[in-house]
């Protein structure tokens, strides 16, 4: 299969936006209590602790998020590492640079290695503000072609099969168009077993968030008589040469998520079959721009992509049904209403699950407001950085 590199610029509907004039950037921890813990094969959380981004311009603010966790679990980054390196390095770098358009984010920051969600984060923030002076959708400058997406959930880790079932059914009363569970080893056939049991033939897929070795291939050969969507990062971020070989041994599509963390990783694990899907998420490479990198090279090479989530609150979550929309993302994603995990979020108007769809916010810029009174109040700590 013949793998594009990545074009360098994004060719956004051939519209550049304008450069905006940065007055200040502020950074805000906020706690936001989950309706449910959500276990994962690494750990349990009960409240989501995320960065919240405000560019101020001279012509408004802008909106972003910063989706690492309180600990480096998922990935190397985490909640201090994204603030120490945003306040010390990027927004100081952004600042400097004074007028900036979304495009130039990315190579501004380029300089520092990695932090890919916190670059992530503040590119969003000036892309939301570019984008309500220009007066202009994410969904649309990204390149969005629906104007709703099929709703997926990610199921935790409940306490016993038992127990999955009932909220797996919960969930398929709702609505939502298709079930991931998460498995670890010694919770993956029998709960997956006892989904199919259950439910029959619903659109359903398994997450392992990097929770195995090729030493598990049996055991991960046997979800193939489940006839699973796919199996979601069983290996570990650098396993790309071993995903490869289980991906040979199973009949189960192989799709990764923590090992892809740009379009160059991208092609890369398409190139050395070690993937046959992706999930794209906008933090895990570095940006929405980079994001749409990965979806053209997978769409060039005929590869389905469908897009993640990080607990996002509203203000991720409205970008992720925007950037869900473009044509690549042909499976389900995890973009599911926001009372999956909150039941309060930041934004006015927050994201519903309506037909087992939601819909793409189709305003200026990320095309939600932000709640300030109520961002106030789950605020822990703020710094603003100026000029
Ligand atoms: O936002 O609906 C969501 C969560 C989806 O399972 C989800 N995300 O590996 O795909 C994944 C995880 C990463 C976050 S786990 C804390
Ligand atoms: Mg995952």
């Amino acid at each position: 299969m013949p793998i594009d590199r990545p074009a360098a610029p994004v060719t956004i509907d051939a519209v550049e936006l304008e450069a905006i004039e940065l007055e200040a950037i502020e950074l805000r921890v906020v706690h936001l209590p989950l309706v449910a813990p959500f276990t994962t094969s690494f750990g349990t959380e009960t409240v989501r602790e995320v960065i919240v981004v405000r560019v101020r311009t001279s012509a408004g603010d802008g909106w972003g998020e910063i989706v690492t966790q309180q600990a480096p679990l998922y990935s190397s980054e985490y909640t201090q590492s994204a603030w120490d390196v945003s306040r010390r390095f990027l927004a100081p770098a952004l600042l400097e640079r004074g007028t900036v358009t979304p495009e130039e984010v990315a190579g501004i920051l380029s300089p520092f290695v990695g932090h890919r969600m916190a670059k992530a984060g503040l590119e969003l923030a000036v892309l939301d503000a570019a984008l309500r002076v220009a007066d202009r959708s994410l969904a649309t400058h990204l390149g969005a072609v629906r104007d709703r997406i099929p709703s997926g959930v990610s199921v935790g880790i409940q306490r016993d099969p038992a127990a999955l079932v009932d909220t797996v059914a919960g969930y398929l009363d709702e609505g939502y168009a298709r079930i991931k569970i998460k498995i670890k080893p010694g919770r993956d056939l029998r709960d997956t077993a006892a989904v199919r049991d259950a439910f029959g033939s619903i659109p359903l897929q398994v997450d392992a968030n990097s929770a195995y070795t090729l030493a598990d291939v049996d055991t991960l050969a046997e979800l193939d008589r489940f006839d699973l969507l796919l199996i979601e990062q069983p290996l570990q971020e650098d396993d790309i040469v071993d995903h490869a070989t289980l991906a040979a041994r199973l009949r189960t599509p192989v799709c990764l998520d923590e090992s892809i963390v740009s379009a160059k990783a991208a092609a890369d694990a398409l190139a050395l079959r070690a993937a046959s899907v992706i999930n794209v998420k906008a933090g895990r490479v570095g940006g929405y721009l980079e994001a749409v990198r990965v979806h053209d090279l997978c769409r060039s090479a005929g590869v389905p992509v469908w897009c993640g989530g990080m607990l996002e609150t509203g203000i991720g979550r409205a970008a992720n049904a925007a950037l869900a929309a473009l044509p690549g993302f042909t499976l389900t994603g995890d973009v599911s209403a926001s009372d999956r995990f909150y039941r309060r979020d930041i934004v006015t108007a927050p994201i519903v699950l309506e037909d087992g769809h939601v819909r793409v916010p189709s305003g200026p810029g990320i095309g939600v407001e932000v709640d300030t009174a109520f961002l106030d109040e789950v605020t822990v700590d703020r710094v603003e950085i100026r000029r």
